[in-house]
């Protein structure tokens, strides 16, 4: 099936003869699912996002201008070995000139990107928004070190104080993670927190955490949504937050020094309405109006 986009890649925000180093934003696919324990399918996510990109205007909700915000699309690294290529995700990221917008993949890509991070703020304070219905915090899970479990353990090793990172939308636990959530320091916001306190007000506590940060990541696992909106994803968990949710707080976090987000788990297959695949896009645009609209005061 071709399907002609109404607009070009990325809404028309790429721009294919510049470098990184003359752009706002590289976009980066890996399209590997190897390490997700339940359902796969997150290896189609970026063919997906970038078919569908095609139809994005180059707006955001709230009618900021995004046509001054440059993507250079870089394409996808690809994945066999893990033990070994995961380096190429980790070299790419520290040694970026511009923000990096990862498309997943199952989570477990993002160790590689934590530690990429670490590398290129090695001297700052990295924060980390870690929008997820589950914390990943596993030392081991399904007997790899690098699964899609253990994600947020590994970047607490590679030097991602606890205390600097806030956690939204869980609701998931296994028994290895509880020692961490309970007494590691870590900010836990669950989804029936936002749900009962509202998203504005965990949004502000969020912000008034990262804000002592140097620079913010955010790592963006799908499944934080409800399946409701978001069923293509590995691991659907009953009663996540809203897609206006989301919004609120994304939108929230301008004045804040982000220098990357990673979108994962968006699992094609197991959701033939792609609605989840366009939940992931409004995501990506929505993060690069925050930087816009911080550009324009
Ligand atoms: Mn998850």
């Amino acid at each position: 099936m071709t399907i002609e986009g109404t607009h070009n890649l990325w809404g028309d925000l790429h721009r294919p003869n510049l470098t990184p180093k003359e752009t706002d934003f590289s976009i980066i696919g890996i399209p590997y699912d190897g390490l997700a324990s339940a359902r796969k399918g997150a290896a189609l996510a970026p063919e997906r996002l970038r078919l569908w990109s095609r139809h994005l205007t180059p707006f955001s909700e709230d009618r900021t201008r995004l046509n001054n915000m440059t993507v250079c699309d870089l394409g996808d690294i690809n994945i066999v070995n893990p033990e070994t290529d995961f380096n190429l995700i980790r070299q790419r990221v520290a040694t970026l000139p511009n923000i990096p917008i990862l498309l997943g993949g199952d989570h477990s890509v993002t160790i590689p990107i934590f530690e990429g991070q670490r590398e290129r703020y090695k001297d700052k304070r990295l924060g980390v928004l870690w929008m997820d219905a589950h914390p990943d915090l596993c030392d081991e899970f399904d007997g790899s070190r690098l699964s899609h479990a253990a994600v947020l353990r590994r970047g607490i090793e590679f030097g991602i104080e606890p205390h600097d990172i806030c956690m939204v939308g869980l609701r998931s636990w296994e028994e290895q993670e509880m020692d961490i959530i309970e007494n590691g320091g870590v900010h836990v916001y669950t989804a029936a927190d936002v749900a009962e306190r509202g998203a504005k007000k965990i949004a502000e506590s969020v912000v008034n955490i990262l804000k002592e940060c140097d620079a913010v990541h955010i790592s963006f696992d799908i499944d934080c949504l409800d399946p409701a909106v978001a069923p293509g994803t590995g691991v659907p968990e009953f009663g996540g937050l809203t897609s206006r949710d989301v919004l609120t707080i994304l939108k929230s976090m301008q004045g804040l020094p982000l220098v990357g987000l990673d979108v994962v788990e968006i699992a094609p297959p197991l959701d033939p309405s792609e609605s989840t695949v366009f939940a992931g896009l409004k995501i990506i645009m929505e993060y690069i109006a925050v930087s816009a609209r911080q550009r324009q005061k």
